[in-house]
């Protein structure tokens, strides 16, 4: 009110235009408020019709009609005009009679002072009106936005114009520009007419369109609205429910003039043009018939992603990992990382020998690490593009996990130092539910990387599918908005767009930390690899893409009209760059050895030979000392910190903890305790991830204790064990297993100097993350020559539970084992344990007791190499009272036993034993209990195998030599065609030289895991006991 009282007073008769001039020059677009211009002292305020609401909005009125007062509508023009003459208050405004009987003599009477009765209510409607107008640019602008290049398909699949904006693709042609404004108005959106497109109104502060304005005509309006929303960016982001990020976007897109480029920049766009787009060129002139699966179409993405990294690296990061699929990545590799131009040509040559062990992988799978001074910035970055295998999205976790251990390593709590690109293709992204997952990991405290910049190359195809079969969303990059990621779609045709989108992405990822998308809509100008025909399919949009100008030449061309550069230097540029393929290809035929070492993704400094072989072939004694197992012992089984209340129910756990301490024994979770405890004090970073961990699906861990006083204030006691040790970080994770697997996979890559665990929450879960076990943890080194020490702990046993939550399907793991079944390896060997190991492709062990358990995971770290470790756990041995293990096994000296012997009066006089009995984990404890019911205990010997992979040869052929006069059988719970059986039994004949059977108890073949019937569990498992022991079991077989 008190603005409105001094802005009447001191209207003076100068012109309205020129006041406005004034103003707008002094002060800043988003102050709106009055009160520093303007002194008015006239009584206003006693103006009936004035709230304290309202008055602000006839500041923005006042403002609009010193502009122009034909700009406002008439009551306004006549309420200032009346108010500016010195009508007294109550009389520059009068509300409008009633229409009731002799209301028109009453009307005749209240004619205006100065002209007509002012309608404020229409006014009011106005101005909301045009506030919705803008509103709806905002939130639906992208849909008309002209993103498709080849103008064929929209790209949100929807060739409507939203109803309630007035947006046409031919820029306000009048006639469409009517018809539209017919449809609002019949429509009943706005009740804004043709009339209404010259008056001025106020600008809310949710926008920026105006710049220095405050108030715009209508006509300008749409026009800067169309210009922010409807041209070649479309930007969605008005689903984020943040109005800080909002209005920074708003600001980035809407203000006038702000897409501006220098000429030095164009330049630098156009050299990376030509480098993209030449690079393709190069590659299908040598080699036209070879799959590289070609950017053309989308030669854009190499500026792009430049742009990204410039940005980025003047914002201070300096680590980029990048993901990326098939598409364009040769190129990405050669100008965006800058691989060695010779060491990617030579990859074409067939008859290149491979230098390295493994299967290697063909050329658009490899990964690559490089570090190099950026020439934009002059700063030190470091690049890596992660090794993927052909399953789409599968590397976007494991890029993720990644990006979160190089941030952990180097202190990058906020990622302010390193970061992570993601690449997609649009069928992918739409498509692979990994990319949903992996979104949802994007704002955990213990999962997020502090932004992700994804990059869609959006070439409106999928192999061959047409988008209107592929997916169901109006854009492939719906799935980022359940993460409040703002989206930026741009047409590829339009490279300073493009560059523009992609400095804004970076920004906002160094301002927010969030993800953030930008959707390059491109065209595919081949088929979906090169020897692909595309016209058999799309033949349509492949005539449209024949007849496509590509865009080096557009860009070229306008560059050339706008004098940025001339025709000669253009071509210069073009023939320095294919010169230096030309001599790349020269040199690469001279390479006579493919190293794939040369592609590796992470290196490991320091932890390999300068050659990359082990440091040595042994591994220590995985005990420990009486006093760090005690010391471990006592901080598990107590609260480390003051005034903290536990639970009633963990201070009982802790305190049988604490009794085991006292005995020197140690059950499962005590065991685990131990070995996480002694690697941190030996500064070996641990990290546990999954569903439930902390606590442990089966209650038995209790990694975080949780105050029952005060909301999320926890203990983590494993991060007070020693001064200086290493950290611990254990966390529930999202439930997913796919994405957190691939996640922790990444993590595992990034250093050899750290224990990554992943547990599933029952083992059988673990087969929705069954790319990451197939693609990466089982042939990674093969495939990439990168080692990788991933533990997955994986609870299994059939316990009567039902087919779910039983098997963790030790079958599968156990097929794709590299060791050869039928091939006795040299036990003379020196060191043949350690050198199975190093050869093998994973280690797979179900281990019997704590101890040992405790061992293998110590045996993890100290080996001098990394392997993946499979461990099939259990779940009723956790509180099992025979599943415990003595301090005395795991002393000094002591190790992990890949076998455990019989000890029992069966090994005193082993002659007399008719039957050895080989199992695996729980099932022992099940024919123990047996043998001893049956009294059996000097005839049949039970060995156990601990270390299922690779198959411990030497011990067992000790074993069965120990026993001469026994059959061979292999007890499991597991069903036949399931569990090990098929596994062990060729290697243990192999062992014995096939001189005898090796005889099956167990259950019998099945398609379920196992039985949903508990009585039918127990019959069953009664029979097996029976086939162990029944010494005539097998006699009609022989
Ligand atoms: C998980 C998975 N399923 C299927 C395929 C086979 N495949 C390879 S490329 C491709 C089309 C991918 O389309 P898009 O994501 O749009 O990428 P573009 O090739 O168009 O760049 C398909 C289906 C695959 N590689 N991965
Ligand atoms: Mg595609």
């Amino acid at each position: 009110m008190f603005h409105l009282r001094t802005c009447a007073a001191k209207l003076r008769p100068l012109t309205a235009s020129q006041t406005v001039k004034t103003f707008s020059q002094n002060r800043p677009a988003a102050a709106r408020t009055l009160g520093q211009i303007r002194c008015f002292t006239s009584p206003v305020a006693a103006e009936p019709f004035l709230s304290g609401t309202s008055s602000n909005y006839v500041e923005e009125m006042y403002y609009a009609w010193l502009e122009n007062p034909k700009s406002v509508h008439k009551s306004w023009d006549i309420f200032f005009r009346n108010t500016n003459a010195g009508a007294p208050p109550g009389t520059a405004y009068q509300s409008p009679l009633p229409l009731s009987p002799g209301s028109l003599s009453a009307m005749a009477r209240a004619q205006p002072l100065v002209e007509a009765q002012p309608n404020v209510d229409k006014l009011v409607e106005d101005h909301l009106a045009v506030q919705s107008l803008i509103r709806a640019y905002q939130i639906r602008g992208h849909h008309v936005a002209q993103l498709d290049p080849l103008g064929i398909l929209d790209a949100d699949l929807d060739s409507s114009v939203p109803a309630d904006i007035i947006s046409s693709t031919d820029k306000l042609d009048l006639a469409v520009f009517k018809e539209r404004l017919r449809m609002l108005t019949v429509g009943g959106f706005y009740g804004l007419d043709e009339s209404d497109l010259d008056k001025v109104f106020h600008l809310p502060t949710t926008t920026f369109i105006g710049g220095q304005e405050s108030a715009l005509p209508l006509r300008e309006i749409i026009r800067r609205l169309e210009m922010a929303y409807c041209q070649h960016i479309g930007v969605e982001f008005m689903f984020i429910n943040d109005l800080e990020q909002c209005q920074w976007i708003r600001q980035k897109f809407e203000t006038p003039g702000i897409m501006q480029f220098t000429n030095e920049e164009k330049r630098t766009l156009l050299a990376r043009l030509v480098r993209s787009t030449r690079f393709e060129d190069f590659l299908q002139r040598k080699w036209s018939s070879e799959k590289r699966f070609g950017l053309e179409g989308c030669e854009v993405l190499i500026p792009a992603l430049k742009t990204i990294i410039d940005k980025s690296s003047e914002n201070g990061v300096d680590y980029v990992i990048m993901g990326m699929p098939h598409r364009g990545r040769l190129n990405v590799l050669a100008n965006v990382i800058r691989k060695e131009l010779e060491q990617i040509f030579c990859q074409f040559d067939s008859k290149l020998e491979a230098a390295d062990e493994g299967s290697g992988d063909v050329k658009y799978h490899l990964g690559m690490y490089h570090r190099r001074i950026n020439r934009v910035t002059d700063r030190n970055i470091t690049l890596s593009l992660v090794a993927n295998p052909s399953h789409l999205e599968a590397a976007d976790p494991v890029v993720m996990g990644k990006t979160k251990a190089e941030q952990f390593y180097c202190g990058d709590t906020e990622g302010k130092k390193v970061m992570s690109i993601l690449l997609h293709g649009d069928a992918a992204f739409a498509g692979q539910g990994i990319v949903y997952e992996t979104f949802h990991l994007s704002d955990l405290p213990s999962y997020t990387t502090h932004g992700t910049v994804h990059v869609v190359v959006n070439n409106q195809i999928g192999f061959t599918t047409d988008p209107r079969m592929a997916r169901s969303s109006p854009y492939p990059t719906d799935v980022a908005r359940v993460v409040n990621a703002p989206i930026f779609h741009v047409n590829s045709d339009d490279p300073e767009a493009v560059m523009y989108v992609c400095k804004v992405a970076a920004e906002w990822r160094s301002t927010f930390h969030k993800d953030v998308v930008v959707d390059l809509v491109c065209y595919r100008r081949n088929g979906h690899n090169e020897m692909d025909e595309p016209m058999f399919t799309q033949p349509l949009m492949y005539k449209q893409i024949r007849k496509q100008k590509p865009v080096l030449q557009k860009y070229a061309e306008l560059l050339v009209s706008q004098g940025v550069v001339n025709q000669p230097e253009y071509e210069e540029e073009i023939s320095k760059y294919d010169k230096i393929c030309e001599e790349a290809f020269t040199r690469s035929k001279d390479e006579k050895i493919l190293h794939i070492k040369h592609w590796l993704d992470s290196p490991w400094p320091g932890f390999f030979t300068l050659d990359g072989q082990p440091r040595s072939m042994t591994c220590p004694s995985t005990g420990l000392t009486e006093d760090i197992l005690t010391h471990i012992g006592n901080v598990a089984s107590s609260v480390p910190v003051e005034n903290f209340t536990i639970h009633g129910g963990l201070s009982r756990i802790l305190k049988t903890r604490g009794e085991m301490v006292k005995n020197r024994t140690v059950d499962w979770a005590l065991a685990e305790y131990m070995a996480f405890g002694s690697l941190l004090k030996e500064g070996i970073h641990i990290r546990l991830s999954g569903q439930d961990v902390e606590r442990g699906t089966f209650s038995h861990r209790h990694h975080v204790l949780h105050d029952q006083n005060v909301d999320k204030k926890t203990c983590i006691p494993m991060n007070h064990l020693w001064p200086n040790q290493a950290p611990y970080t254990v966390c529930n994770s999202s439930l997913s297993e796919y994405g957190v697997l691939g996640f922790e996979l990444g993590f595992a890559m990034a250093s050899p100097n750290a224990l990554v665990l992943w547990e599933a929450q029952f083992g059988d879960f673990h087969n929705t993350a069954q790319c990451i076990i197939d693609q990466f943890i089982c042939p990674g080194q093969a495939k990439w020559v990168r080692q990788n020490g991933i533990v997955l702990l994986l609870p299994h046993g059939m316990e009567g539970m039902g087919p779910e939550h039983s098997s963790a399907r030790p079958e599968r793991f156990l097929q794709m084992c590299n060791d050869d079944p039928d091939v006795l390896p040299n036990l003379e060997e020196a060191n043949f344990d350690i050198n199975q190991l190093y050869d093998c492709n994973w280690v797979v062990v179900n281990c019997s007791t704590p101890g040992n358990f405790f061992h293998v995971l110590r045996r993890q770290i100290l080996l001098p190499f990394r392997k993946p470790l499979i461990i099939f756990t259990p779940k009723s041995l956790l509180r099992h009272p025979e599943a415990r293990t003595s301090f005395d096994e795991m002393l000094s000296g002591t190790h992990f036993q890949r076998v455990i012997p019989e000890d029992g009066l069966a090994a005193q006089n082993p002659e007399n034993v008719k039957r050895l009995l080989f199992c695996t984990g729980k099932v022992y404890y099940d024919l123990t209990r047996e043998r001893k019911a049956r009294d059996m205990a000097e005839q049949v010997a039970i060995t156990r195998i601990e270390q299922l992979s690779p198959f411990p040869f030497d011990l067992l052929l000790r074993e069965v030599q120990k026993y001469p006069n026994a059959e061979l059988a292999w007890c499991q719970e597991e069903h036949k065609n399931q569990g090990y059986y098929d596994y062990v039994k060729p290697r243990l004949r192999t062992t014995i030289s096939r001189a005898k059977p090796v005889w099956y108890a167990g259950r019998d073949p099945a398609a379920a895991p196992a039985t949903g019937n508990k009585k039918t569990h127990l019959t069953e498992l009664q029979r097996l006991l029976d086939t162990a022991f029944d010494l005539d079991a097998f006699k009609n077989f022989s």
